[in-house]
């Protein structure tokens, strides 16, 4: 696929990303976001990891040929650092205080590698910083930075503050005192933020074949000082990624990172480097090289590679020196070199093709670097199905969230004749209803409503009371019956009264039940409706004390005048008054009557009053039952008749939302027609 073609798909792509963009309802994925701005910005990370020291910066330099990049035997890198493709070397830094500075080299002094010095001193750890979480300081002073005053603006008291606050790494456990001074040292040194790189990018004239290609040479993980912070926030952003191990020891703390560090979309595409294969022996060499293949089966076979970058290096520094003195002079001056090449100079025996044939074996760069390239060509179109890829998938999203509304809509839609059939069952329904509500409340206060002469229950519940009323008025005693034989009479009067209301309350009670389940109302309490009886203990003392009447007579007095008095004529003298009383049946029984009569007549209203009251609690609560669903009954009505009204309206919804989905489905299929080109 040329750029062009490429060019074209990446336009189309972020126009399926818009589209996608526009119609999605949650947050679009962290993958698909990254993918997106790499894309945008044209560019393709393949990122150089690996764990502190394991030779990642010195892996780049062998890559491009030269000792470009800050490598050290103690901690190194301290920066992001993207090599992009130009047509010449040169170093682009932008810093806290927001200025960008571009250093290339001077070509009128060859040697004076101003790039190099220039990258070792803002993307590598500095000497005399080596006691210092200098990462966690340039963070402070960044946080601060005041752009207007063009430098960090705090007090003291808040770097006192921060600085107590905030765990910070004392990497060489120096004293307190002198680890704080350092720090506020620091930090006012540098507040002006001229010497911390928030971004450094080296244009390179590399090999590979794509611009947007972007080796990436970051942090070790488990670097300190936070710097190992730098890595992981960057991790993120990787398209693909070069993992260096330090093939010596083992592969123990690779399978921690590979568990632990590596993030899935790292691994999709991922190269696994063993550095320092010149400080093993062959079969050792390639002990390794099998244990890890077998170990990290998900990783390509072709991409796992044992590689001396070192040797590497050299190699470059021989080839243009063509005879062996020269090469001789170039080791001698090089300790480091000198010692990775030592093998192969005592064993080419001053022939040169023949060292330069055993270094490119020792260095086994030449298959990774074909395959690196390779990779390279297809980078950007492995990027781009990568893109692809997600959108297609929220675009799945997308459409499975559209098709259940469309159902849903389509149910909705209802023909002419069907819809106004319903609307007419709707009305009818809701007229019988409203008929059911006058019929319960007729229907209970005709049959029920026992002070009302129309209803049903009246004669019957009012005859209970007069006939027995006309039975104690029909109720004679002659003169020598005894209160008892008259307490027992209306004894038997009052429990006949008593039973005939016990009944006719209870037939009131089932007829009442049967009417409201005969209208679907709900059941009412009729407990409250019950049948007092009439306490005659306390009628029977009364009407005692009401028949009894008082008599007088006259009787002799026994003292002596009154004696002498008696025989005295027309005199009251001799004698004297005496009240007496007598007790009268009639009387009796007449108060006894008005006493009854005057309880039953109160409790005929009392009777009255609560049927009355249960009647209306029980209308009450069926006209609110009926009137719920008589609401219930009119919304749904109401809806179908918006559905009515929208008919057509949901007709256009049905069609703009099927326009939507064959528009998203053709989408879809576009990304998987970009996916099959690429
Ligand atoms: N012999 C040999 N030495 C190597 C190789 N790769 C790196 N080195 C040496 O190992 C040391 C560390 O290399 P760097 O490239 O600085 O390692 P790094 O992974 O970038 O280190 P940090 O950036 O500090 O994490 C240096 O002294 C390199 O010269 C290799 O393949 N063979
Ligand atoms: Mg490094």
């Amino acid at each position: 696929m040329n750029k062009e073609q490429l060019e074209q798909h990446r336009a189309a792509a972020l126009d399926l990303f818009y589209a996608v963009k526009n119609g999605y309802q949650g947050e679009l994925s962290t993958d698909l976001l990254t993918l997106y701005r790499n894309i945008k910005e044209n560019k393709f990370l393949l990122a150089v990891m690996g764990e502190v020291k394991a030779g990642k910066s010195t892996f780049i330099n062998a890559l491009l040929g030269e000792e470009l990049l800050p490598s050290d035997a103690r901690q190194s890198t301290s920066a992001i650092i993207e090599v992009f493709k130009a047509d010449k070397k040169f170093i682009k830094a932008t810093f806290a205080n927001g200025i960008v500075k571009e250093v290339q080299d001077n070509l009128s002094t060859p040697d004076s590698d101003d790039t190099v010095k220039f990258l070792k001193k803002i993307a590598s750890v500095q000497d005399e910083h080596r006691d210092l979480p200098v990462v966690q300081l340039n963070d402070f002073i960044i946080e601060h930075y005041d752009s207007k005053k063009n430098e960090s603006v705090y007090t003291e008291n808040d770097l006192d503050k921060w600085i107590k606050n905030s765990e910070l790494e004392n990497i060489h456990k120096i004293e307190t005192e002198d680890f704080n001074r350092l720090i506020k040292e620091y930090i006012h040194e540098n507040k002006d933020g001229s010497t911390i790189p928030t971004k450094i990018e080296v244009g390179y004239p590399h090999e590979f074949e794509f611009d947007q290609f972007r080796l990436v040479d970051t942090p070790g993980i488990g670097a300190i000082g936070g710097i190992e912070e730098k890595t992981k926030r960057f991790v993120e952003k990787v398209d693909a990624t070069i993992y260096i191990h330090r093939g010596a020891p083992s592969a123990r703390s690779l399978q921690h990172a590979w568990n632990n560090e590596i993030t899935k979309k790292a691994k999709k595409h991922m190269f696994l480097v063993l550095s320092h294969r010149g400080s093993d022996t062959e079969d050792n060499n390639v002990a390794k090289l099998e244990e890890t293949i077998k170990t990290f089966s998900q990783i390509r076979r072709d991409r796992i590679f044992s590689v001396d970058s070192l040797i590497e290096l050299a190699l470059n520094e021989f080839y243009p020196l063509v005879d062996w003195d020269s090469i001789k002079v170039f080791r001698k001056n090089n300790k480091q070199i000198r010692k990775v090449t030592a093998s192969a100079w005592e064993d080419a025996e001053g022939d040169v093709g023949e060292l330069f044939d055993l270094l490119e074996k020792e260095s086994n760069m030449k298959k990774l670097k074909k395959q690196l390239i390779e990779f390279s060509e297809n980078a950007v179109g492995i990027q781009l199905s990568n893109f692809v890829e997600e959108i297609a998938e929220h675009f799945e999203v997308v459409i499975s969230e559209k098709n259940p509304k469309l159902k849903s809509l389509k149910n909705k839609f209802k023909n002419p004749q069907t819809f106004s059939k319903k609307v007419a069952d709707e009305k009818n329904k809701i007229e019988s209803y409203k008929a059911n509500m006058r019929g319960f409340s007729r229907k209970i206060k005709r049959t029920y409503d026992v002070s009302d002469a129309q209803s049903i229950m009246f004669s019957k519940f009012s005859d209970i009371f007069e006939i027995f009323k006309a039975e104690l008025e029909g109720k004679t005693f002659s003169a020598s019956d005894s209160s008892g034989v008259v307490d027992k009479a209306i004894e038997t009067l009052n429990s006949d009264y008593f039973d005939n209301l016990e009944k006719f309350i209870e037939n009131l009670k089932t007829s009442i039940n049967k009417t409201i389940e005969n209208f679907n109302a709900e059941q009412t309490d009729l407990s409250s409706i019950d049948v007092p009886q009439i306490v005659m203990s306390n009628i029977w003392e009364s009407a005692k004390i009401d028949a009894l009447e008082d008599n007088t007579r006259r009787e002799d007095s026994d003292g002596f005048w009154n004696k002498i008095g008696r025989w005295i004529p027309f005199t009251d003298i001799g004698t004297h008054e005496v009240s007496y009383k007598t007790f009268n049946i009639t009387t009796y029984w007449n108060s006894i009557k008005k006493r009854v009569i005057t309880d039953v007549d109160s409790n005929k209203s009392k009777i009255t009053e609560s049927i009355n009251n249960l009647l209306e609690e029980s209308i009450n609560s069926y006209d609110a039952q009926i009137i719920k669903k008589l609401e219930d009954r009119k919304l749904f009505l109401l809806d179908l008749a918006d559905n009515e009204y929208n008919n057509e309206k949901i007709q256009g919804d049905i069609k703009s939302l099927s326009h939507d989905i064959s528009k998203l489905e053709n989408n879809h299929s576009e990304c998987q027609k970009i996916l099959g080109e690429l």
